[in-house]
Formats: C-alpha cells, sequence, structure tokens
C-alpha cells in the first residue's frame, strides 16, 4: 500500500521542506470550464496538494491523510489547522477556484484505529458560491455497484511520479467487485474501501488526486459522491485498481451525516 504523502516526519514547520513535489489523473484528459464545480483543489501548508469535493455549500470532503498532520506514516486524527489549509473550490486551472477561509478539519476518530476511514471533512467560514456535489444516499447503491462506471476528477500527476496538470483532469473507470480489489490489496476493508479501474490498467487516479471525488450517477441522472480518493500501489497499473474511501456505504456515510447532514442524501 503506497499513500506518498511524504509526511513521514512531519511537524507543520518541517512541513515546507520535505513535502513530495506536487504530482492527476493518469490516462484522462482536460476537463471542460465549469464541467466540475464541487472539485476543489487542496493546498496544506501552501506546498502539499490534495483534491476535495464541496459536498455542502460550507463542507468539503477530502482525505484523512489529508487533513492529518501526520499524514498516513502515522494515522492520527490530530488534523491540521484550518489556516494552514488553502481551497480552490470549482476551478480548472491551478489556483483559479474560488477561496474560501477553512476553519477546521475533522477526522473520523476511527481514523486512528484502522487502515480504513481516509476521510476528512473541512469546513468552511462561509458557504461557498459553487454548486456542491453530495454524498450518494443508501437509495443510490446502483451508482457504485461493481461494473457501473464513475467518474474521476483531480489535480493529481498525469503519470507514475510525474508532473501535475495545468488543466484539471477528468476520466471514467469501472467499479470493481470486493473480492476483486481484496485480491489486489491485503489492507482492503470492503466497509470502507471501493475500488475502480480496469483490469488492465491505464486509468486511474495517482498522487496529489487524494481526497478528489469518484462521481456516480443516481438512476435519476443526477451526479453523487460515491467514493474520495485513498490509495493505490503505483497509479495505472494492471491488476492495481484505485482504492477509494466507501463514503456512500453505512459507515463512512453515517459519520459524514453526523458532522455535515447536508452533505448526504
Ligand atoms: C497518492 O499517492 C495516490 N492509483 C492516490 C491514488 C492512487 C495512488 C496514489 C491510486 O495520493
Amino acid at each position: 500500500m503506497i499513500r506518498r504523502l511524504l509526511l513521514a516526519s512531519a511537524t507543520v514547520a518541517s512541513l515546507a521542506l520535505t513535502a513530495a513535489p506536487a504530482h492527476a489523473i493518469v490516462g484522462g484528459s482536460n476537463a471542460p470550464a465549469g464541467a466540475y464545480p464541487s472539485i476543489v483543489e487542496v493546498k496544506l501548508a501552501k506546498s502539499f496538494l490534495c483534491t476535495g469535493t464541496l459536498v455542502a455549500p460550507d463542507w468539503i470532503l477530502t482525505a484523512g491523510h489529508c487533513g492529518s498532520v501526520t499524514g498516513s506514516a502515522v494515522a492520527t486524527p490530530i488534523a491540521f489547522p484550518g489556516p494552514l489549509i488553502d481551497v480552490y473550490i470549482g476551478g480548472t486551472t491551478p489556483g483559479a477556484g474560488e477561496t474560501v477561509p477553512v476553519t477546521r478539519a475533522i477526522i473520523p476518530p476511527d481514523y486512528l484505529l484502522t487502515q480504513g476511514h481516509d476521510v476528512t471533512l473541512l469546513q468552511l467560514a462561509r458557504p461557498s458560491a459553487q454548486a456542491p456535489t453530495k454524498v450518494a444516499g443508501a437509495a443510490d447503491a446502483g451508482a457504485w455497484a461493481p461494473g457501473t462506471v464513475g467518474t474521476i476528477a483531480g489535480w493529481g500527476a498525469t503519470s507514475e511520479g510525474g508532473d501535475t496538470p495545468e488543466t484539471l483532469q477528468h476520466a471514467q473507470v469501472p467499479i470493481t467487485g470486493d473480492d476483486y480489489c481484496a485480491g489486489a490489496y491485503s489492507a482492503f476493508d470492503a466497509e470502507t474501501m471501493v475500488c475502480a479501474g480496469y483490469p488492465e490498467g491505464g486509468i486511474d487516479t495517482c498522487q496529489g488526486d487524494s481526497g478528489g471525488p469518484l462521481y456516480g450517477t443516481t438512476a435519476t441522472g443526477e451526479r453523487r459522491v460515491v467514493g474520495a480518493t485513498s490509495f493505490g500501489e503505483g497509479c495505472a497499473r494492471p491488476g492495481k485498481p484505485g482504492v477509494y474511501a466507501r463514503v456512500a456505504d453505512t459507515e463512512l456515510r453515517t459519520w459524514i451525516a453526523s458532522v455535515a447532514p447536508a452533505a448526504v442524501g
């Protein structure tokens, strides 16, 4: 399991020195302006890049390892102070999205205990003017059933170990079965993780896409968030699908609803 955040010994002070080069989606294409009003570029301590989704007017969903000061090296619910988190909402070029101050980052208490629960909620000081995309509800399970094609979007590297893009990237990937993902990753947990990708690889999330959306479509054609980019072995490798926090299923959706009721439904 690789969450290459390079925050191993991170203190906030050392972050600026140790942060990884910002690395998008592999195998994607430029997103048209305005196509994803809810996509968020998340910058931690001015240097370290994640992606997120505006899930309610004043709440952004991102990865647990993006909100935690120790990153993925030592999972902890100690969150980054809000003022060290910059967010750019709904843009398609770097730094161009709407900026709104972050009040605080909230990490699920279970993030400490297990390898799952890789989510963080960022509370905004005021509502964003962009249109949020809510987390899918219990009635929307078809939106992320195995074989269903979801949409990934993000600001991360466009090749494994490569550079970040000048334009927001997006692509489509099929959601895999849980057994398939368990075979690919020994740490797979079917309550808090869901995988997506082609068996032959080629299209995937990558470093810097962490926390960003895996979007699904409801039976009535509405976009909903079904996953938050979490980890994977490399990017777009055959047999190694991307792993996403399973935000629309009971365990994580219940926590999200308890913190930000407006984010689900
Ligand atoms: C990362 O390092 C990362 N291929 C995110 C997603 C994937 C791999 C790595 C999935 O943030």
